[in-house]
């Protein structure tokens, strides 16, 4: 068992991102992972980004999840100014998402971000989660007991389908 807590930062590119924020912190709390949401946009408030995350960092979080819409360079900005990993949540404001969707995961080689699908929160969470499962054998637990989970849900979909049929 690691001594801190497994910890991560939410930054939205704006307060209008909020209801994607939430949901992630959601998901992550019921995986035993502490996070909080900053308001940090790449375009609109550079040096105020580069603040936040020495903020974050100093909590003792170990992965960033950026949530943004429309030409969304938040995750790709935080990636090149922390050493942490980066996960990027594009959202559906613009062009069905993929104007976000391609801003974020063509990185240049050096500076990955793991780019998730658009508006896909959960995936998001759970990600952040598998890899702060790799230091945290808790949150690691908590993982498999949400598999198994699934697991169980299809099955018993299936038994009742076969029945029904
Ligand atoms: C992006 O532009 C934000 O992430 C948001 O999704 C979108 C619109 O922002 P607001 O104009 O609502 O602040 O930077």
């Amino acid at each position: 068992m690691s001594l801190s807590k497994p910890r991560a930062s939410i930054i939205l590119g704006s307060h209008s991102d909020l209801e994607y924020g939430e949901k992630v912190v959601e998901r992550l709390k019921s995986l035993g992972i502490e996070s909080r949401i900053r308001i940090a946009s790449a375009h609109r408030a550079p040096d105020f980004l580069r603040e936040v995350i020495r903020e974050e960092e100093e909590t003792g979080s170990e992965v960033f999840v950026c949530i943004a819409g429309f030409s969304a360079h938040l995750p790709g900005v935080v990636a090149s100014l922390t050493m942490k990993p980066v996960i990027g949540l594009p959202l559906d404001r613009g062009v069905m998402g993929l104007d976000s969707l391609f801003s974020m995961v063509q990185m240049p080689p050096g500076v990955p971000v793991a780019v998730v699908g658009i508006n896909n929160t959960e995936n998001a969470a759970i990600l952040c989660a598998r890899i702060l499962s790799v230091k945290h054998p808790e949150v690691l637990d908590k993982l498999e007991s949400f598999r198994d989970e699934m697991v169980r849900s299809v099955v018993e979909k299936d038994s009742r389908v076969r029945e029904d049929g």
